[in-house]
């Protein structure tokens, strides 16, 4: 039996305090905009007519369409994402409730979405677009209130000789090792990305593979120089990072200690593939989210523009919907603490904020009843939750559950809220 005596889990507390100044991003933004971007949106999963089905950023790998990086480099010339909108994009994630936003600098195709000065193979360089689409994100970043952090992927580079699972050989035909990327491209591109766009709030290292630690090490002490206070991803390789990542699109089932992050999609694929219509429903976003944070963590959700930097509607709709819930609710999911009962209930979830429980009710009882399991300390009152408005509920103690008497209909379309503040034990 699960009591309240769990409830400010000790272990919890004492990682996050190690993370100090930098835990602070996890703390107070547990959402946040996920963007896969690059060259592959402009395919969307589809070449010469043939559709891969498959995560749309991998097109280029022999796994998806095998395309050899002199090919897949021609792609840079017709990149002209005119559509590409940096203050709507942050207006959707403020919208939708996301405190900060992370987006591909450089995904494992190896093409810089930004200005580099270490490799040409980029987008101010050689697209006809000839634009730097990260200046123009961390402005609307910062005049939105938002965070900004980048993508790096640090050990594959398909289209850099030496690169993980990249061409063997220089253009030359001289053998290259790991060891030439690292030195000419990957470390001075991290020193770019965590040099000129002031301060940013993390670095997304993804897929360290076998690398090794000396260049993990390097990487993360380039990031400690330059932003002291940003966050390092678990996914840097050789516990380095800063907090664990859990696998793709995972959503854990029991609460996970420490500081975490679950990172998922909108609908299938990372970046934009023509094909992939399985989206998430607002009501799906926000029973993901609520298990993320009930469970103890972040969650940060995907979406994938096209190669015309447009955000395809269907994603943009089921955020902003989903916003407007977290808007009318936000004492349910910012800053609050992990559910002491440590895993989902029949009916839903339970976040902790201020010595009050909020229970979001994912499916809503015909009988008119909700029944809380164990629960120890006394009940002050109970008040089901409806926009601004809140109606007093009955409580009563019953062979160890706590029973709340609620109408027979959901008071909201997506998730009904039931606040019980607690006495204090
Ligand atoms: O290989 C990548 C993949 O393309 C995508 O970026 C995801 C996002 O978490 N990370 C890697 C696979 O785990």
């Amino acid at each position: 039996e699960q009591g309240m005596d769990k409830m400010w889990g000790e272990s919890t507390v004492k990682l996050r305090a190690e993370n100090a100044e930098r835990g602070q991003l996890f703390e107070e933004g547990n959402y946040a905009m996920f963007i896969h971007w690059g060259l592959y949106s402009q395919l969307g999963n589809k070449v010469d007519g043939k559709t891969y089905y498959g995560i749309g950023e991998w097109i280029m790998n022999p796994r998806m369409a095998g395309i050899p990086p002199a090919e897949y480099k021609k792609l840079a010339g017709t990149f002209n994402p005119q559509e590409f909108d940096a203050k709507a994009i942050a207006k959707l994630a403020k919208d939708a409730g996301m405190k900060y936003i992370i987006i591909t600098s450089k995904h494992h195709d190896g093409f810089a979405m930004y200005d580099s000065k270490a490799c040409d193979f980029n987008i101010t360089k050689t697209t006809p677009w000839a634009k730097d689409p990260m200046h123009e994100l961390a402005d609307a970043c910062r005049a939105e209130g938002l965070g900004l952090g980048f993508y790096y992927s640090h050990n594959q580079d398909w289209t850099f000789p030496g690169g993980g699972n990249g061409p063997k050989v220089d253009e030359d035909g001289n053998p290259a090792t790991f060891d030439d990327y690292f030195v000419k491209k990957c470390l001075p591109q991290v020193e770019e990305i965590t040099s000129n766009y002031g301060p940013i709030e993390l670095v997304w290292f993804d897929t360290p593979g076998k690398m090794p630690k000396k260049y993990v090490q390097q990487l993360v002490d380039v990031v400690r120089k330059n932003q002291p206070n940003a966050l390092v991803s678990g996914r840097a390789g050789h516990g380095l990072g800063d907090y664990q990542s859990l696998g793709d699109m995972e959503v854990p089932h029991r609460n996970v200690k420490g500081l975490w992050e679950a990172v998922d999609t909108t609908n299938d694929s990372w970046a934009y593939a023509w094909y992939d219509e399985y989206w998430k429903t607002p009501e799906e976003i926000l029973r993901r989210l609520i298990a993320c944070i009930a469970r103890g963590g972040t969650y940060m959700l995907n979406i994938g523009p096209r190669g015309d930097g447009s955000v395809p509607e269907r994603a943009a709709r089921s955020l902003r919907e989903s916003g407007e819930w977290i808007h009318r609710y936000p004492q349910v999911v910012y800053c609050t603490d992990a559910s002491p009962w440590e895993h989902a209930l029949p009916w839903g979830d339970v976040t902790v904020k201020d010595h009050k429980l909020y229970l979001s009710v994912f499916d809503w009882p015909a009988s008119g009843k909700l029944y809380l399991p164990g629960l120890k300390t006394s009940v002050k009152s109970a008040q089901l939750l409806n926009g601004n408005e809140a109606e007093i509920i009955k409580v009563e103690k019953s062979n160890g559950w706590t029973v709340f008497e609620v109408p027979r209909v959901a008071p909201e379309k997506l998730v009904s809220v039931i606040e019980v503040d607690l006495e204090d034990s």
